[in-house]
C-alpha cells in the first residue's frame, strides 16, 4: 500500500441544528464509524469527520421561534449532536461546526476562488424556495398539495422568492459533470442513485443561486455584505475546511483530500453529487472518490415527524436496549442503501436471534464449558481433523470476503457473511459434542474446543468493528490482550494453558413488552 492509499477519509453530512437528533442521524453516524473502524483495523490512517450545519434560514427561524439568539441556539443544539456522538461511542477525528472561524475563512476563500475563476455573477433570483430543504425549485418541480399549498416533489412547502442574488454558473458544468460521471461510474452508489443523478444532469442544469439577502444568519459574501452565502455552498465546504483548506501546508489537507467517501442520506444526494463536484472542479480542487446515498428510515411504517409524534430518540433506545444492540440492528436490518423501518419489536427480534442465540450463545457455551471442564485453561491444539481444518479455512475465506465487502461498502453483506461462520460453528459444536467427548476422548475434546476458540477469537476480531462492546468482552474472556486485536492478529495461535476469565453472557435475551 503506498502512503496515500494508506490514508482514508470518511465524512457524515453535517447535521442541521434546527432540532434535536433522532435515529436517522444516528444511523449515518454509526455507518461511518463502522467503516472508519474497519479501515483502522486494516491499519489505515483514518480521518473521520462529523459535525453540525449551523447557518441558514431554517436554523435562524428555529432560533427565532425558540426566542433565543441564533448563536446561543446553535451552541445548544450542536451540543446535543456532540453528545449523541459520545453516546454512540464513535471515534471521530474531528467535529466541525460551520460557525467556527476556521470554517468561515475557508468558505470565503472558496467563494473568492470561484469568483476569480469567472464562475460567479450577480443577478436576481425569482423562483421557489423551500426553507425545510434549504433548496431552490424550478416551476416544473412545484405542484399544489391537497391543502392548496405549493410543494416541492418531496412534499416540502415552498415559498416564492424574489431578490438580488449571486449565481454560480452551474449550466456551464453540465458537460464536464457528465463526462466525469461517465469516467467514474463508481462515483455515486448505489447504482440506482447514479442513474438518478445522471438523468437529472442530462435534463439540463440551470445556474444556481448561491446568495440570499432576506435574512442574516450566515457567512457574508466577501465583497458584498448585503448577501449571505447560500447555506449549501457554506455547508459542503466543511469537508475541506476541516482539513485546513486552503492552507497548502496543512498535513490533513495534503494527506486526506480527496475524500474516500461522503456518506449521505438519499435526500441530499443532488447537493453532493451535482453541486459539490461542480464547485470543486470550478475551484480547481480534486473531487471526492465516492458519494454513497443510503436509504430512509421510517418508524412503524411512518415518516418521522414532530407532528406525528413518532420521532425516535437514539439516547432512549440505547439506554433501553444497549449500544451494540442498537448499532447491530441499524447495520444489519436494512441493506445499506435501501429504506428501512424501525420498530422496537424488530430490534428485539433481530438482537435475540443474531446476538443472543447465534454469536453470544456460541461464545457462552464454549467458554463456560472450558471454564467448568478444563480448569478455565485454554485447551491444547492436538491433531486437527479434516473437518477442523475445513472450518478454520472457511473462517479465513470469510475474513477475505468480509474485507472485500467492506472495501465496497457492502456492510450488510459483510455481517451476513460473518454470521454464516457463526452458524457453521454452532453446527460444528453440536456435531462434535465436546460434552460426549469428555467421557470418551479428552484429547479430541481439547482439539474441538481449541478450534472453537480460534473461531470465536477471529469472529470477534472482525465483530469489534460493528459491535465493539460485546465483541471486546468476549475477547477479554478469551484473555486476548488488547493490543492483539487487529487484522494482523488473525493468524495468531492461541496459547494452550492461558487462563480464561469467568465467562459471562454478553448479549442477554431481550424481552418483548406487553402492549
Ligand atoms: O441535510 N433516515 O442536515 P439534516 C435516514 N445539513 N437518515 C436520515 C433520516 C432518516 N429518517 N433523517 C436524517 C442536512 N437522516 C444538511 C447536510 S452536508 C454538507 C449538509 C440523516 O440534519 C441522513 O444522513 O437534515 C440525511 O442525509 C441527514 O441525516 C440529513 O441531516
Amino acid at each position: 500500500m503506498d502512503k496515500k492509499n494508506k490514508n482514508f477519509y470518511i465524512t457524515t453530512p453535517i447535521y442541521y441544528v434546527n432540532d434535536v437528533p433522532h435515529i436517522g442521524h444516528a444511523y449515518t453516524t454509526v455507518i461511518c464509524d463502522t467503516i472508519a473502524s474497519f479501515n483502522k483495523w486494516l491499519d489505515k490512517n483514518v480521518n473521520f469527520l462529523t459535525g453540525t450545519d449551523e447557518h441558514g434560514q431554517k436554523v435562524e427561524k428555529s432560533a427565532l421561534k425558540a426566542g433565543i439568539d441564533p448563536q446561543t441556539f446553535t451552541d445548544n443544539v450542536s451540543k446535543s449532536f456532540y453528545k449523541l456522538a459520545n453516546k454512540l461511542e464513535i471515534n471521530n477525528t474531528d467535529f466541525i461546526r460551520t460557525t467556527e472561524n476556521r470554517h468561515k475563512e475557508s468558505v470565503r476563500y472558496l467563494w473568492n476562488k470561484l469568483e476569480d475563476n469567472g464562475d460567479i455573477y450577480l443577478d436576481k433570483y425569482s423562483g421557489w424556495y423551500s426553507i425545510k430543504d434549504e433548496a431552490f425549485y424550478s416551476n416544473d418541480e412545484v405542484t399544489e398539495n391537497n391543502k392548496g399549498i405549493k410543494v416541492a416533489p418531496n412534499g416540502s412547502e415552498v415559498e416564492w422568492v424574489e431578490e438580488p442574488s449571486y449565481f454560480f454558473k452551474l449550466s456551464s458544468w453540465q458537460e464536464k459533470l457528465l463526462k466525469f460521471y461517465n469516467d467514474n461510474p463508481e462515483f455515486i452508489s448505489p447504482r440506482s442513485r447514479y442513474n438518478e443523478v445522471l438523468s437529472f444532469v442530462n435534463n439540463g442544469l440551470e445556474d444556481l443561486s448561491i446568495s440570499r439577502t432576506t435574512f442574516n444568519w450566515g457567512i457574508q459574501v466577501p465583497k458584498n455584505n448585503d448577501h449571505i452565502i447560500y447555506v449549501w455552498l457554506d455547508a459542503l465546504t466543511n469537508y475541506i475546511s476541516a482539513l485546513g483548506y486552503p492552507n497548502k501546508n496543512s498535513h490533513d489537507w495534503k494527506s486526506f483530500w480527496p475524500a474516500n467517501i461522503h456518506v449521505v442520506g438519499k435526500d441530499i444526494l443532488r447537493f453532493h453529487a451535482v453541486y459539490w463536484p461542480a464547485f470543486l472542479m470550478a475551484a480547481d480542487i480534486a473531487v471526492p472518490k465516492k458519494i454513497y446515498a443510503h436509504g430512509w428510515w421510517t418508524v412503524d411504517g411512518k415518516k418521522m415527524s414532530k407532528s406525528t409524534g413518532n420521532v425516535v430518540d437514539p439516547n432512549y433506545i440505547i439506554d433501553k436496549y444497549g449500544l451494540d444492540q442498537f448499532k447491530y440492528f441499524l447495520l444489519r436490518e436494512v441493506r445499506f442503501g435501501q429504506d428501512g423501518d424501525f420498530s422496537e419489536e424488530a430490534l428485539i427480534k433481530r438482537v435475540n436471534s443474531d446476538l443472543s442465540n447465534d454469536y453470544g450463545n456460541l461464545a457462552q457455551r464454549v467458554l463456560s464449558f472450558i471454564y467448568k471442564n478444563n480448569e478455565a485453561l485454554l485447551p491444547s491444539k492436538g491433531v486437527l481433523s479434516i473437518k477442523d481444518k475445513e472450518l478454520i479455512k472457511y473462517m479465513n475465506i470469510t475474513k477475505d470476503n468480509i474485507i472485500n465487502y467492506m472495501q465496497n461498502y457492502q456492510i450488510t453483506n459483510a455481517l451476513e457473511e460473518l454470521w454464516k461462520v457463526i452458524s457453521k460453528s454452532n453446527t460444528y459444536i453440536d456435531e462434535e459434542a465436546p460434552w460426549t467427548l469428555k467421557k470418551t476422548d479428552l484429547k479430541r475434546m481439547n482439539t474441538v474446543l481449541y478450534v472453537l476458540c480460534i473461531i470465536i477469537k477471529n469472529v470477534s476480531l472482525i465483530a469489534i468493528n460493528f459491535i465493539p462492546i460485546g465483541a471486546n468482552k468476549i475477547l477479554d474472556q478469551l484473555s486476548i490482550p488488547e493490543d492483539k486485536r487487529k487484522y494482523r492478529n488473525f493468524d495468531d495461535d492461541l496459547i494452550a494453558g492461558t487462563k480464561l476469565l469467568k465467562p459471562e453472557g454478553v448479549f442477554p435475551r431481550l424481552e418483548i413488552e406487553e402492549k
